[in-house]
């Protein structure tokens, strides 16, 4: 069986048409997610693994994605360890904030394993599933890569610190600039906690994993290489001592015409781009040959139509000879068409 199009990409080869998968596939523009999503709130439903399996697949079964990306969060990592946490209806997390020294001892990072065991249940069901012969239209029969994934570092700080959403995380860059050592101090923690548990990710079938950095983009340079690239390099190096072989997707958010060097010096595989970013010049100042991964405005994708079409072949044209993961630049919004999505499936894989 020759390997799957998603790992040939971040593996460095060119695939034509490229593999799709998009970020917030699963999600409450999908009637049958929201059928689900009325029984139990939201970190019931990442702990059961009958249910997080059952919305992973969703978006594989409706559209033959190339990834499946586990149903989670990046948020369940402080829940973890031991922060807490509730996803309220029409506001989105709130956590209790973490600002003192205090606070950080408080956490209690040895639960971390034991409270996230449900989750590795799920990878472990997931690649069964998803590899089992006969399951054409779950997997396509053994072509769709599971992707297990984090937060990295900085961005689940700040909502660590803010105590929930936030425009401009004020609180948290403050921190840093005020208090650094404190706040190396929640970093440090979160790149052990985090590097462990996509180490246990991968060992429950994850084949790829990813970093998601959404706020990366609001720190200044100097602090992007403190609390971004040199976050990002020592999670890369720790899984990579034990599992040489699983890529790693970083998607520094917002990161500008620093994306060079985050994929220059974290040691990643592949580069998620956001919506602004330009892939051709963005290209020119990536390691030769790396993979990237984007960048449909997902307000595109809710327009549909000729937008759409545009789009789509736009990405497709500057990607064309590259190692390219067709996605989104950010995840698929709740009001998203579920027709859209099929259609920019289909526009994808025509050739
Ligand atoms: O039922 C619901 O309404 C819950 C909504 C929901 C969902 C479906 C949340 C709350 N998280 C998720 C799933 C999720 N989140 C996944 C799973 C798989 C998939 O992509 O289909 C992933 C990878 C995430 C990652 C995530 N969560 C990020 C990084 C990516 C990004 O969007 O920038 C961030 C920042 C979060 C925090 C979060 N979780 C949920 C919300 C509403 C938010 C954003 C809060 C805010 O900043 O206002």
């Amino acid at each position: 069986m020759t390997a799957k199009p998603l790992l040939r990409v971040l593996a460095g080869e060119t695939v034509s048409p490229p593999p799709i998968w998009l970020m917030r596939q699963a999600g409450r523009y999908l009637p049958e997610f929201r059928a689900l999503r009325a029984q139990a709130d939201f970190i019931t439903r990442c702990m059961t693994p009958d249910t997080a399996t059952e919305l992973t697949l969703q978006p594989i079964r409706r559209f033959g994605m190339d990834g499946a990306i586990l149903f989670s969060d990046i948020l369940i990592l402080p829940w973890s360890m031991g922060q807490q946490l509730a996803f309220i209806e029409g506001t989105g997390p709130v956590l209790e904030p973490i600002r003192t020294a205090a606070d950080i001892v408080r956490l209690r990072s040895g639960e971390r394993a034991e409270r996230m065991a449900p989750v590795m249940q799920t990878l472990r069901r997931l690649r069964d599933t998803l590899d089992a012969p006969g399951e054409i239209g779950v997997g396509r029969g053994g072509q769709t890569t599971l992707i297990g994934f984090a937060g990295a570092p900085f961005t689940v700080a700040c909502y660590m610190v803010e105590g929930g959403g936030s425009r401009d995380f004020a609180i948290t860059r403050g921190m840093a600039f005020s208090e650094p050592a404190l706040f190396d101090r929640l970093i440090d923690l979160l790149i052990e906690a985090t590097a462990a548990m996509l180490c246990e990710q991968i060992e429950a079938g994850a084949e790829a994993v990813m970093l998601f950095d959404s706020w990366s983009g609001l720190l200044p340079p100097s602090q992007f290489e403190r609390y971004v690239i040199a976050p990002t390099r020592a999670i890369v190096q720790a899984i990579r001592a034990v599992h040489p072989q699983t890529p790693i997707i970083g998607f520094p958010r917002l990161c500008g015409v620093l994306a060079g060097r985050y994929a220059a010096l974290t040691g990643i595989q592949a580069i998620g781009l956001d919506t602004g970013a330009d892939l051709g010049l963005v290209a020119t100042q990536l390691p030769q040959g790396m993979a990237m991964q984007g960048n449909l405005d997902p307000l595109c994708l809710i327009a549909g139509g000729l937008p759409l079409a545009q789009e789509t072949r736009a990405i497709r044209a500057a990607m064309a000879g590259r190692p390219h993961i067709f996605n989104l630049g950010h995840g698929v919004l709740p009001q998203t068409p579920v027709e859209h999505v099929q259609n920019l499936v289909e526009l994808v894989r025509r050739a």
